[in-house]
């Protein structure tokens, strides 16, 4: 198999671009479609400050050494979340700071929960009997993301997001019916309030396997353990239906995801959107929240009666 540019021998074939790639070129290409992509979507400018939330595994670190490479100004946010099991969080954070030190030592910060704020998401979870970690989690990074990026003046918050994950996440929002997910599924989240940062996915052009392929031709160390409260089984499947798709029709699931933004921009879903409930301040954290007094974050820590 050899590269369609130079004739070198191809690291990666992806029928649905007619394109095979060398190590040297799939270099090239990559960083390229996360600029288009930028571009496409006026994700974020030059001038700005991006805040790039890193976990330790492939995609978010393909991302962050990417937007490096474009040239653009970043700092990374590694949130440790407090996971033991196998050492999970320690080692991803390992990963990010080994990062840093590969690429000039690029500057990111770490958030420890159970430094921070007493706890890690394992034991808050069981504290606040919720049967799954990852709605807690989800609601604890993005308030750390939101208020590390308001106190760092960060144009935006980007995140690893690939078309695989896109995609699956479009198919369960259709296959439900999920009008509103479906309205605010974008590679672009505005920021709706000052103290709320912009969200971005550069990635979104990517497949999986291309950001993996990256992660390995440029020699990224990551984390190859997912989080132990990952294996959302749903997720999974829809991921393998995707991919069967895929298999029989290549590019298959990039036209499913663009041609959606596309609809979406043509004015699918425009109607009918509810009204956004007011926002109040945080009576302690000052952030926006639809809710009276505490925001849902703070309300996590109030010790329980
Ligand atoms: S880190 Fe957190 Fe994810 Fe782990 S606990 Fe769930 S939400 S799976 S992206
Ligand atoms: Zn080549
Ligand atoms: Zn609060």
């Amino acid at each position: 198999m050899k590269c369609t540019i130079c004739g070198d021998v191809a690291a990666i074939n992806m029928p649905q671009h007619r394109l095979r790639l060398c190590e040297a070129h799939l270099q090239e290409w990559v960083p390229r479609m996360a600029q288009r992509a930028i571009d496409k979507y006026g994700l974020f400018t030059r001038d700005e400050r991006i805040l790039v939330a890193v976990s330790g595994g492939k995609d978010s670190l393909s991302l962050w050494d990417i937007l490096i490479r474009l040239g653009y100004e970043t700092e990374g946010l590694y949130i440790h979340l407090g996971i033991d099991h196998e050492g999970y969080s320690d080692e991803s954070e390992e990963r990010v700071r080994a990062f840093s030190r590969a690429h000039d030592d690029a500057p990111f910060r770490v958030v420890n929960l159970e430094e921070t704020y007493g706890q890690g998401i394992p034991t808050l979870a069981h504290d606040r009997r919720r049967s799954r970690p990852c709605s807690v989690c989800g609601l604890v990074k993005r308030h750390i993301m939101n208020r590390v990026a308001y106190e760092g003046g960060y144009g935006a918050i980007a995140t690893g997001h690939n078309l695989d994950d896109e995609a699956a996440v479009l198919l369960q929002n259709t296959l439900h019916w999920q009008a509103g997910y479906l309205r605010r599924q974008a590679p672009l989240l505005p920021a709706s309030h000052p103290r709320l940062a912009r969200k971005v996915k550069p990635l979104v052009h990517l497949y999986e396997r291309e950001t993996a392929a990256y992660a390995l031709v440029c020699g990224l160390d990551y984390i190859e353990e997912e989080c132990p409260y990952s294996a959302d089984a749903t997720t999974i499947l829809y991921k393998e239906l995707l991919s069967r798709l895929e298999g029989r029709s290549p590019g298959a699931k990039m036209q499913f995801y663009l041609q959606f933004l596309q609809a979406k921009g043509q004015g699918l879903f425009a109607g009918g959107a509810e009204a956004e409930p007011p926002l109040n301040e945080c009576t302690r954290c000052g952030q926006p929240t639809s809710a009276e007094g505490l925001c849902a974050f703070c309300r996590l820590w109030e010790p329980r009666e």
